[in-house]
């Protein structure tokens, strides 16, 4: 396995990183890596991705990193009394058997510290670490500023 990732890490870095392209984790399929455009570095980016848990195991999505980021965190988004708020997510369960998505108005990654301004039609990668999987890093697709989804036209299911 170890050797796996470091393969991984290496393809990753040695060819242009395909958006849209599933990568596989155990059981877990992670696709549709997704981010917006930022104006500048002032605010913080976003992530979304679906992960897929086709195994009988439980699984959670304990953290992510990446280098466009100096504090990558977990949000999930609540709406109370009206009010939306971002509280941190220490960890985003992957029940077994099942699809999670983090996406606008729901779990997400947020980017705070932005490194670098995120160029729509440009990738970045970025590590999700589960409890029970592991580590993978896959590539992040940065769309425009309006995009709601990762714009994936070859969708899986
Ligand atoms: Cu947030």
């Amino acid at each position: 396995m170890k050797y796996l990732l470091t393969a991984l890490l290496l393809s990753l870095s040695a060819t242009p990183l395909l958006a849209c392209e599933t990568v596989q984790l155990g059981s877990l399929e992670i696709s549709e890596a997704w981010s917006r455009a930022s104006i500048g570095m002032a605010r913080p980016g976003a992530f979304y991705v679906t992960i897929r848990n086709t195994g009988a195991t439980d699984d959670a999505l304990a953290g992510i990193a990446t280098p466009v980021s100096g504090k990558p965190m977990l949000h999930e988004t609540v709406v109370k009394d009206g009010v939306a708020s971002m509280p941190h997510a220490p960890a985003i369960p992957v029940p077994a058997d099942s699809t999670v998505q983090l996406e606008p108005g729901g779990y997400h990654g947020m980017l705070m510290g932005l490194t670098q301004v995120l160029k729509e039609g440009e990738t970045f990668p970025v590590t999700l670490t589960f409890r029970e999987a592991g580590d993978v890093t896959v590539p992040v697709a940065i769309r425009g500023m309006g995009a709601k989804d990762a714009g994936c036209v070859d969708k899986k299911d």
